[in-house]
Parts: C-alpha cells; sequence; structure tokens
C-alpha cells in the first residue's frame, strides 16, 4: 500500500490535495464539533475537503466511500460508525490506491492493510480513567451503577465498556445493576435514564451514572432532576468528551467527571496524509489522542469558556 498509495497521490500537490471525509452524522455535541474542527484544519493546509453526512448509517458511509473512489480523491477519511462490516468497500478505496485514515472509532478487520492510520483515543482506557474516579470517589460504599452505552457495535462503546467493566470487576462494591444503549445521543440518554429510574423504584438505590459520552449524561441528567433527585449527589455522574455542556452541568454540581476527548482527529490525519504523499512516510498503525480526567476541582468555569467556538 505505502507505495502504491504513494504513486497515487503523489502527482497532486499539497494545495490541491483533496480528501473525502465520511462523517456519521451529528448525533453529539462532540460530533458537531469534529466536523467543525475538521473543515478548519483543512483550509488552514489549502485541503479541498469534500464532507458526507451519512445520518448514522453505515449503507450511507460505504456509498460515499465509493464515490470518492469514483471521484478519485486523493485520500479518504472515515468515522466507522460501526467496527465491522468494512473490508469490501476498504478494498476497492485500496485496489484505486487511495489511502484511507480512520477518525475517532477504529475498525475490526483482517487486513490492517485497508487503512493506513487511525486516529483515536484510548477508548478502553477512556472507560477504566472514568470507572477508577468513581471506585476512588465512593471508596468502601456500596456503589450500584447504571450505564448508558453508545452506538451498539461501536469501537467507543465495545471498549468504553470494556475498560469500565475491569474496574468494577476489581471492586466488590461496584455493582453494575443497568446497561443500555443511549445511542450517544442526548435525547435517547434521557429515555433510557427515566426507564432505568423507573425500573429501579424511582432511582434512590442508584449510587451512579456512567454514560460513554456526555451528551447521554446531559440527557440523563434531565431525567434525574425530573425525578425528584440531584444529580451530581443522590447519583454521581461520569462520562466521556469533555464537551461545555458538561462543565456547565459540573458548574451547577449535577455532573462530577469527565475524561477529555480532543474533536481534532483531522489535523494529524492530514499531517498525516501530508507526510505521507510528500516524503512517503508511513505513519504508525495508530495516532492515539490524549485522555483527560476533569472533576469538578479544575474550574470547570474556565474550561467551559476555553472550549467556546469549537462548533459544539
Ligand atoms: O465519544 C461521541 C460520538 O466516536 C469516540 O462518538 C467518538 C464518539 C464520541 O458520538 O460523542
Amino acid at each position: 500500500l505505502a507505495v502504491a498509495g504513494l504513486s497515487a497521490i503523489s502527482a497532486a500537490q499539497a494545495a490541491d490535495l483533496t480528501v473525502g471525509f465520511s462523517q456519521i452524522g451529528s448525533e453529539s455535541g462532540w460530533r458537531a464539533a469534529e466536523t467543525t474542527v475538521t473543515k478548519s484544519e483543512a483550509e488552514a493546509r489549502g485541503i479541498t475537503l469534500k464532507i458526507a453526512d451519512a445520518q448514522q448509517k453505515q449503507e450511507n458511509q460505504i456509498k460515499a466511500i465509493r464515490s470518492f473512489v469514483a471521484q478519485g480523491v486523493d485520500a479518504i477519511f472515515v468515522a466507522p460508525v460501526v467496527a465491522t462490516g468494512w473490508d469490501t468497500v476498504l478494498s476497492e478505496a485500496k485496489d484505486a490506491e487511495i489511502p484511507v485514515v480512520l477518525l475517532d472509532r477504529s475498525i475490526e478487520t483482517t487486513n490492517p492493510d485497508l487503512y493506513l492510520t487511525a486516529v483515536t483515543s484510548d477508548t478502553v482506557h477512556e472507560g477504566r480513567v472514568a470507572g477508577e474516579w468513581l471506585a476512588k470517589t465512593v471508596g468502601d460504599r456500596d456503589c450500584p451503577i447504571v450505564e448508558l452505552q453508545g452506538t451498539v457495535g461501536s469501537s467507543p462503546a465495545i471498549n468504553r465498556k470494556k475498560g469500565f467493566d475491569e474496574v468494577v470487576a476489581a471492586h466488590d462494591n461496584l455493582k453494575l445493576i443497568r446497561s443500555q444503549t443511549g445511542d450517544f445521543t442526548r435525547a435517547k440518554g434521557k429515555e433510557v435514564m427515566e426507564s432505568f429510574l423507573k425500573a429501579e423504584g424511582g432511582g434512590k438505590s442508584i449510587c451512579a451514572l456512567y454514560a460513554h459520552n456526555d451528551d447521554m449524561a446531559v440527557g440523563a441528567i434531565q431525567a434525574i432532576k425530573e425525578a425528584g433527585l440531584k444529580p451530581g449527589q443522590d447519583i454521581l455522574v461520569v462520562s466521556i468528551d469533555a464537551v461545555p455542556d458538561i462543565f456547565k452541568a459540573m458548574m451547577d454540581g449535577e455532573a462530577n467527571a469527565t475524561v477529555e476527548l480532543t474533536p481534532n482527529m483531522a489535523g494529524p490525519a492530514f499531517d498525516a496524509i501530508l507526510a505521507f504523499k510528500d516524503k512517503g512516510t508511513v505513519p504508525p498503525k495508530w495516532i492515539q489522542t490524549e485522555s483527560k480526567l476533569y472533576t469538578q476541582a479544575d474550574d470547570p468555569a474556565a474550561v467551559y469558556k476555553s472550549k467556546q467556538g469549537l462548533g459544539y
């Protein structure tokens, strides 16, 4: 792929590089920010960006990738909505000698040559960080936990569950009593949290909520309040993304902790493609982005302010 990919795009100049981006949609504030940041990162490098919004459907992503191949773009970025089912369409991109970069989610494939690199966080680690924060915060207290999972079959949902489950397994007082997907959205997060509260006799027995992203946590916070309970106190709230609104919730004492996920996956991805094109530099298979824990002790008002203007 290295040689083929190089020859395919070596003809193009950095200035007129065209990248096709198959984006999942805008299910969360974080995803909206990723799209905004990707556009500005392309502009900053003089790269022509074509974005196709898949409205959360894998078949639309596959269609978009085929269209980018037919257009003969220089590179293809994909945020794969689910982890499986990509080998056929990525083989078509490979046959056309168009390098593919995965953004923010990974895939299960028999042939890792089907993509040049994946720019993602360590989503198992994110689950561990969230779990460790909760374990430290509750100490020996018995803590029944409910979990809002991300999109079924997506790598972050699978991995964030895996990491958190490891911590639960290591602490006898932590008990996962309910777990269901909220599809990474506020609306579904609220709806599923309402069902958890009902199923748990109003929710007084629930010690904590672990949500695979802040948007589901924000929806769940609404449901907890409507049930007459205090989110952040009666039910601890820990989630992932570090979007502005979770810091607003922290300022109100309604959320407790979040693990930051940068929306700027595209910057490193564009740099990898440019280096590959200009110098034949083959990037590592995984370009890992940082995961930083934020709690109410980390000046949420200042962090909220610092995240304005990024398109969340
Ligand atoms: O956490 C969530 C978005 O793929 C890691 O997708 C990303 C996740 C992110 O819907 O807000």
